[in-house]
């Protein structure tokens, strides 16, 4: 646990509503980097390369629609420790069960919707992170 990566995603729902700027306000300002920033609308294929293990759950054709339902904006988060800090400031999958504070305790209200993905492990977001910025390097 050293300097990090994560890929975050603002998902269509947070796109939709115009929270773009806030959630990347909230990291700038804990002083982590955006290295990387693309919008783009997932295709089901993409969706379901990054689902994979959701696939079979009862909410999983759900989860599928909604995060190909309209462009997303995919960035790779950089700093001290950012895996952790990163899923800190997002909260609790649930808003419900979310603390005030944190990006889906402020912002959001459904599990459904819940605004924003961040990766939960180094080997999750070195995974996310060739997916949805294919052959990035480490020089930024
Ligand atoms: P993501 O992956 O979107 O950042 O969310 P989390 O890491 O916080 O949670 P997750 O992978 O367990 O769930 C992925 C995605 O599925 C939705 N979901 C999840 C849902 O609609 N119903 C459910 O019961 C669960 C567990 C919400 C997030």
């Amino acid at each position: 646990m050293e300097e990090e990566r994560s890929l975050v995603l603002v998902k269509p729902d947070g796109v939709e509503r115009g929270l773009v700027g806030e959630v990347i306000g909230r990291f700038e300002r804990r002083g982590l980097k955006i290295v990387n920033l693309r919008m783009l609308t997932m295709s089901r294929d993409m969706a379901e390369q990054h689902y994979a293990e959701h696939k079979g759950k009862g909410f999983y054709p759900g989860l599928i629609d909604y995060i190909t339902s309209g462009p997303l904006v995919a960035m790779e988060v950089a700093g001290w420790q950012a895996i952790r800090v990163v899923r800190a400031m997002v909260g609790a999958t649930d808003p419900v069960e979310a603390a005030p504070g944190t990006i889906r305790g402020d912002l959001a209200l459904l599990k459904g919707e819940n605004i924003i993905h961040a990766s939960d492990s180094p080997g999750s977001a070195e995974r996310e992170l060739q997916l949805f910025f294919p052959g990035r390097g480490w020089w930024l």
